[in-house]
């Protein structure tokens, strides 16, 4: 297995400045080294060039930045492609969720029939007339699922996703019109009411099945505010009540164990909020597990 990893510092999505650093937070923690110790060949290719915009952005409303946003997903759409092909697992590193878009288009124009499975604790199924914040992190998987800006919508075209083969992990934060959205389509929510319920390894089996099932493997974007904040608090959008520490390990675990994965992008570290690096080091020690560190 080669990984090829590729970081993207954009922050243009959201709010709250600073998920641009997770990219060399996340480097930082020995990334490449840890992944070589697992005996897999690694690549870094950089980081796809982000605009520097000015940093008094508070009231400014973040869907004024869809042209950038539309660039950067452009340009990692193509580098998530053309690395594909040549046979790199991507590892994408984030930056906030709308780069998501940029990764999935990239995934998707690669050529393999994938599914798609998205841990958050947010749906990302907003867009512009139904979001309360105008974010457009809060809008990728929408826009994935064919609505949202055409500019942005027109980066995943010409692939037949399937809701079917969409799965959301670890849902606890939805907002009103957001949530009849996503229960008017076939996509499968697996909130944290139902981990709580059925188990981390129960739901992981369903969400594995049905976002896998028929294809030849499964996209992962992981948004890292699934996570407990007390376990992960450099985060950019925190809700509590997520998955604590093992309850991550085991879904990620059993991704490698069923030896499904096609990509995988881990987003929204953020370090101005962070504790000495540690929700970087976890989101490390995640994508280990998922690539299939055995603990024995
Ligand atoms: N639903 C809210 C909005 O649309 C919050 C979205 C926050 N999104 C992320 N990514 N952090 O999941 O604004
Ligand atoms: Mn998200
Ligand atoms: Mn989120
Ligand atoms: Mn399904």
């Amino acid at each position: 297995m080669k990984i090829g990893i590729i970081g993207v510092p954009m922050d243009l999505g959201a709010s709250r400045r600073g998920v641009d650093m997770g990219p060399s937070a996340v480097r930082y923690a020995h990334l490449a080294a840890r992944i070589e110790e697992l005996g897999l060949e690694v690549t870094d290719f950089g980081d796809i060039d982000v605009p520097v915009i000015r940093s008094e952005l508070e009231n400014i409303d973040r869907s004024n930045f869809i042209p950038e946003i539309r660039d950067v997903c452009t340009s990692l759409s193509k580098k998530v492609q053309e690395i594909m092909i040549k046979g790199f697992i991507p590892l994408v590193i984030g930056g906030d969720h709308s780069i998501a878009i940029g990764t999935f288009g990239g995934v998707a124009n690669a050529g393999k029939n994938v599914g798609l499975l998205w841990f958050d604790a947010h749906g990302d199924f907003n867009n512009l007339t139904t979001s309360q914040t105008g974010n457009p992190h809060g809008m990728p998987l929408a826009v994935i699922n064919s609505d949202g800006p055409e500019d942005l919508v027109s980066i995943t075209e010409g692939y037949d996703l399937c809701e079917d083969n969409i799965a959301l992990v670890g849902i606890r934060d939805l907002d009103y019109k957001e949530r009849q959205r996503l229960k008017d389509t076939d996509i499968d929510v697996y909130t944290i009411s139902d981990i709580d319920r059925q188990g981390i390894e129960e739901i992981l089996e369903k969400a594995i099945q049905s976002a896998g099932c028929g294809t030849e493997g499964v996209h992962v974007s992981f948004d890292v505010d699934v996570l407990d904040p007390l376990t992960a608090p450099g985060v950019g959008t925190a809700v509590p009540g997520g998955l604590d520490y093992r309850e991550a390990h085991l879904a990620l675990e059993m991704i490698a164990e069923a030896g499904v994965l096609a990509s995988l992008e881990l987003v929204e570290v953020n370090p101005i909020l962070d504790e000495r690096n540690r929700t970087a080091e976890l989101a490390v020690e995640l994508i280990l597990s998922c690539l299939g560190k055995n603990i024995l």
